[in-house]
């Protein structure tokens, strides 16, 4: 859990084009619903059913190809580890 690598901040660019990028040595479900209808998701497959979170599966990168629609701060977070700090800030200018 404590490699869990994300990126965060987004700028402008992300009205075309951008990428959320997630990756540990662990799985992890991660919830964001106010961020996934927020932004249009160009690969809704790596979705769970929901739309409103995402799995990450241990060792493997996953990738959320998003073009942001509004500006806004979103605040996703592991469902099992948020206890244990596991959340994230997304800001898109
Ligand atoms: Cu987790």
């Amino acid at each position: 859990m404590s490699s869990f690598q994300t990126s965060s901040g987004f700028a402008a660019a992300c009205r075309t084009n951008c990428t959320w990028s997630m990756r540990d040595k662990e799985g992890h479900d991660f919830t964001a619903p106010d961020f996934f209808t927020s932004v249009q998701v160009k690969n809704n497959d790596a979705l769970n059913e929901s739309g409103n979170s995402v799995f990450l599966h241990p060792e493997k990168t996953t990738d959320i190809y998003f073009i942001a629609q509004n500006a806004g701060l979103f605040a996703p977070r592991c469902t099992d580890h948020d206890w244990a700090g596991m959340t994230t800030t997304i800001v898109i200018d």
